[in-house]
């Protein structure tokens, strides 16, 4: 007897169902081009032309899933040295396509490209790109999010919708200029005009408000929010009015859940939130703001806000009728560490994890500013930073400087000589009150290009100490190629008799960047099971410029599966 063709039919769809199921389990080769231009956006009433991928503002959006691989063909047509870097990526023995220009690979020139190739293994949540040369990370940046394997689910209940919120910073100015200008000047740079939401000032800002970001939400829902702080040089707090957040991820690991009314986040720090529709159907403001730890240092006082909008909630502005303004949450102030601290304290990995107990690296490195005396053969206009000086910034005392004809792990990998030296510091070349009233003449680091030499396998600890020298700061601490666990973190100078005590070795978060506090320190581990040249700076870009960076160079391990790939046959050279 035949079955009515309806079965049949239905068997089909179900075989087909199931195999395009089976198929989606297998780890996807997602291939893009990035095209660097200039594009013309208007922002604040004015047009620039801002460096964009593909000419969108933010970049692309990249969704793939944990086990995936990228393949990213980028394509300079902009008049700038350009470099990608896939922040948080561990890129595994794929070293080459980190990014960092001069530290990876050589910039890809103006007419150039280069194709960036990496798997991702066992990271999940929500990670970004940017451009690592000079300043152009200002405008070219963008999301990059790691959803759970196919047939994996998160470990909190699937939300009803997803939205990203990219926090950045636009100058009513070409930001490589803003850059020329301190260069030059050897002063602070201006800081921007605008903190941003996906590339959007919104409506605190002069033309901003009919292109306000909108997230949408309805009652009853609980829906994910994946917020960056992608701004070039500020620490942002970040609220919604009225509703609380749930923290369950950064930097692409899980936290152990907590609630929160106030995010701090660092430039390159990203953070997974929860929040529910449980408030009356209406209008409210996501908002961030500065946080500034630096003293009398000039900063951006200024607030970005974003919309949540229930889609139940009244008209908002119908014609003729007053517009009923979003309700404003309240935001913490801008020297609020208090509020940075009871934040970052809550921070858990969500079960015991494999910290390293047995260390082979005990590294101390303090990080801080510094002012450099004005060069003899200089202009008093280009000595415009404190008393005459020229700002600069070092750890353990060695301001960092790239190399500017071959890239560091070029020369690590091939044995070239005069390019970069193994002889950072273990620890301060001189010890004196890091957090205290520093002596003026301890204010001036040493110029130079030196990596901290690793071997395979080596399990390490950092102590991070802040200085007062110019100024405290919080330093969002960035380490390329790892994630690592943050032990502990405090005030003042670390005292290892005393502070030891306080280390989590159970269940510290995993994290790519951490943000050392004001006068104090933050103590993180890893693993060195990933063989290049991997840069570890202040993800202030700021900073970077005036050389708050070094390099650990990893060696690699025993045969091929411990050793770094041989570089791809399109590496840009110099
Ligand atoms: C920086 O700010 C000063 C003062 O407002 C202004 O004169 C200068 O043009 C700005 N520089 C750039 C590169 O926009
Ligand atoms: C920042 O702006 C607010 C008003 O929005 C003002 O009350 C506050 O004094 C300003 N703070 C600084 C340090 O400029
Ligand atoms: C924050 O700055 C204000 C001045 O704007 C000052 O009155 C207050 O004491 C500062 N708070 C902290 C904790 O430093
Ligand atoms: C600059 O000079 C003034 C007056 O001599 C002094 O009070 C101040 O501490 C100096 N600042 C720095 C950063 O050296
Ligand atoms: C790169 O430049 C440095 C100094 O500017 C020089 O010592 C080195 O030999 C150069 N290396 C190469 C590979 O050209
Ligand atoms: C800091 O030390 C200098 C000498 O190095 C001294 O002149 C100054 O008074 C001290 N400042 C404070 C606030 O202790
Ligand atoms: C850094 O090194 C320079 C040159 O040796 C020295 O003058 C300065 O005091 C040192 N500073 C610190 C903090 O070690
Ligand atoms: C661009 O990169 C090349 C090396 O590939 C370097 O020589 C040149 O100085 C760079 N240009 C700028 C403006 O940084
Ligand atoms: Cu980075």
């Amino acid at each position: 007897m035949a079955a009515p063709p309806s079965l049949y039919l239905f068997a089909i769809l179900v075989l087909f169902a199931s195999a395009a199921a089976l198929s989606l389990a297998h780890p996807q080769t997602h291939r893009h081009q990035f095209i660097i231009q200039a594009t013309p956006v208007k922002r604040l009433c004015k047009t620039h032309n801002a460096i964009t991928v593909n000419g969108q503002f933010p970049g692309p959006t990249l969704e793939i899933n944990n086990g995936d691989t990228l393949i990213v063909n980028v394509i300079n047509k902009a008049k700038y040295n350009v470099t990608i870097h896939w922040h948080g990526i561990r890129q595994l023995r794929t070293g080459w396509a980190d990014g960092p220009e001069f530290v990876t690979q050589c910039p890809i020139r103006p007419g150039g490209s280069y194709t960036y190739r990496f798997t991702v293994q066992g990271q999940e949540g929500t990670l970004w790109w940017h451009a690592h040369s000079s300043w152009l990370r200002a405008t070219v940046y963008g999301a990059l999010i790691i959803h759970p394997k196919e047939g994996d689910s998160y470990p909190f209940p699937k939300p009803n919708r997803e939205a990203t919120l990219l926090m950045g910073e636009w100058w009513d100015a070409n930001p490589i200029d803003v850059l020329r200008q301190a260069t030059r000047t050897g002063a602070a740079p201006n800081v921007s005009d605008a903190y941003t939401f996906n590339g959007q000032p919104g409506d605190l800002y002069k033309c901003s408000s009919k292109d306000t970001i909108i997230v949408p939400i309805d009652s009853g829902e609980t829906n994910l929010l994946r917020v960056v702080n992608s701004a070039l040089n500020q620490a942002l707090f970040f609220t919604v009015a009225n509703h609380k957040l749930t923290v369950v991820g950064a930097d692409a690991s899980y936290t152990k859940p907590f609630t929160t009314s106030v995010l701090m986040l660092g430039p390159g720090q990203t953070t997974d939130v929860l929040i529910s529709g449980n408030q009356v159907p209406a209008r409210y403001y996501i908002a961030a703001r500065a946080y500034q730890s630096a003293q009398n240092a000039p900063f951006g006082n200024t607030t970005t806000t974003a919309i949540l909008n229930y889609k139940s909630a009244p008209c908002p502005a119908k014609k003729g009728s007053p517009t009923i303004k979003p309700i404003m949450p309240f935001l913490p102030a801008f020297n609020d560490t208090a509020t940075v601290t009871a934040f970052s304290r809550k921070f858990r990995s969500p079960r015991p994890v494999p910290v390293p107990t047995k260390i082979d690296e005990n590294l101390f490195f303090t990080v801080g500013l510094g002012l450099n005396n004005c060069p003899r053969n200089f202009k008093p206009s280009q000595c415009q930073g404190p008393n005459g000086t020229r700002f600069t910034a070092s750890m353990n005392n060695v301001s960092f400087v790239l190399p500017s004809n071959i890239s560091i792990l070029q020369a690590f990998q091939q044995g070239i000589p005069g390019v970069v030296t193994s002889d950072f510091p273990a620890n301060p070349p001189v010890k004196f009150d890091y957090t205290g009233n520093v002596s003026r003449s301890l204010f001036q680091p040493v110029p130079g290009t030196k990596g901290y030499r690793l071997k395979y396998g080596s399990t390490v600890q950092v102590v991070l100490q802040d200085t007062s020298i110019v100024t405290p700061e919080n330093h969002p601490i960035h380490l390329h190629g790892y994630d690592f666990y943050i032990i502990a973190e405090g005030f003042g100078n670390f005292d290892p008799k005393k502070d030891t005590k306080k280390f989590n070795l159970v269940d510290p978060p995993l994290r790519n960047t951490v943000a050392v506090p004001v006068n104090g320190w933050a103590v993180i581990r890893f693993v060195a099971d990933n063989p290049g040249a991997w840069i570890m700076h202040c993800h202030l870009d700021v900073h970077i410029t005036w050389g708050l960076a070094m390099v650990f160079l990893v060696d690699n391990g025993v045969g091929h599966l411990q050793s770094i790939e041989a570089p791809p046959p399109d590496l840009p050279i110099c």
